[in-house]
């Protein structure tokens, strides 16, 4: 008889890892009860503050630790692909930080051994669980706008405008073939692909580095975001895009475009998406994260905020304070939790879930759209997605 509440881990604990355990707190019915880092004096220290009760150097003594049911995988990007590997032969659940894998044939053998074991997955594509993203998602699905046929946007940050700026994400070692347009892109394609509930099919990218050359500090300290200037640096070339963009023909025949680099003074994490159909159209900026704009021909626009009064039935639940009380980033991550650890209580219970969270055939999928990206980026032509059937 397995436990009322699901026993998780969490291995790595760095920016991201400690996000998850916070926000896990949150989650009805789930306990962080171990947590490993190869760092295991910050793993001491967080099981001391958070009063875990293991805490574990080395991974594997998690993932073959019994009482664990369900892992989340906050490990670096080179080891995502190895770990989800060992946590779904355990047996167990496994929800991983994106990207899965770093390329398509190491995501592919993700997506089969899930399907393979009927692991329950996870991915961190945390934007469409913004409260008004779900109702986007809704109002389109109901026909309100009509047929889309248009999706523009874009993914700006700033913080690797300068070229004292370094981040592991340029190196390919941890990034794989590409940097934007893996680390921002994906959330991009993620995000219009589930509110349009439309595929991309076709792309034709272009990926640039704006910045050929930076100082890399020499010691490991610099973090993502950081606004340090290493004193002991030496100057390399940079490979991976720093900027891109894409056309896009989308399944149901939509057109669209995008625009994503880390290169945009003021742009901390604007995040636009506009869908246009042939009736309305549906606006959405992460700096206004709780506003959906309604853009109408013969009336006046709207502005809808989010609210577990105000929208529709099937997505209320997803607004967690009261009308007027604006949901953060944070908020969005323990929705998809929810999302996910329903999932899980769901195949506990022997029924088949309705729950619509990203798993890993959506991190394969983003592999597949990347790497058709960088294909027609480096042929200068449109190119297919080329997906696989599960
Ligand atoms: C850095 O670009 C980053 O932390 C991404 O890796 C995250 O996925 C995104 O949510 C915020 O920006």
């Amino acid at each position: 008889m397995k436990p009322d509440i699901f026993k998780v881990g969490i291995i790595g604990v760095g920016y991201i890892g400690k996000i998850h355990l916070e926000e896990l707190s949150r989650v009805e019915g789930v306990e962080v009860t171990a947590i490993a880092d190869s760092d295991i004096e910050l793993a001491k220290k967080i099981g001391k503050n958070f009063g875990i009760k293991k805490v574990y150097s080395n991974r594997k003594e998690l993932v073959n630790d019994s009482d664990i049911e369900v892992i989340h995988n906050c490990t670096p990007n080179n080891f995502h692909f190895e770990v989800n590997k060992e946590v779904m032969e355990s047996g167990k659940e496994i929800f991983s930080e994106k990207p899965l894998a770093l390329n398509a044939d190491e995501s592919r053998i993700l997506a089969e051994t899930a399907r393979e074991k009927g692991t329950i997955t996870g991915i961190n594509f945390c934007y469409r669980y913004y409260p008004v993203i779900q109702e986007a998602a809704y109002r389109i699905r109901s026909g309100e706008i009509g047929d889309v046929h248009t999706v523009l946007g874009h993914y700006l940050q700033d913080w690797l405008l300068y070229s004292t700026d370094y981040s592991w994400r340029l190196d390919p070692k941890f990034s794989g073939r590409s940097n934007v347009m893996g680390d921002l892109g994906s959330h991009w394609c993620d995000l219009v692909q589930f509110i349009t509930g439309s595929r991309i099919k076709e792309v034709m990218a272009e990926l640039r580095t704006v910045i050929p050359k930076r100082q890399k500090p020499r010691d490991r300290s610099t973090l993502t975001f950081s606004d340090r200037v290493s004193e002991d640096s030496r100057k390399i070339d940079i490979k991976l895009d720093d900027y891109g963009a894409m056309m896009i023909r989308f399944e149901n025949n939509a057109r669209g475009t995008f625009t994503t680099a880390q290169v945009c003074a003021g742009r901390k994490c604007n995040i636009d998406v506009q869908i246009y159909g042939t009736e309305k159209s549906l606006a959405w900026n992460h700096e206004r994260a709780s506003e959906l704009w309604i853009g109408k021909r013969n009336e006046a626009n709207e502005i809808f905020f989010e609210s577990p009064l105000l929208q529709n039935e099937s997505t209320r639940h997803y607004a967690t304070l009261p009308s007027g009380h604006p949901m953060g980033y944070r908020d969005a991550i323990v929705n998809l939790f929810r999302d996910y650890y329903k999932a899980i209580r769901d195949k506990r219970e022997g029924h088949k879930t309705a729950s619509n969270h990203p798993d890993f055939i959506a991190g394969h999928n983003e592999m597949l759209i990347l790497e058709a990206a960088l294909e027609s980026s480096k042929q200068g032509v449109w190119t297919e997605v080329r997906y696989n059937d599960f």
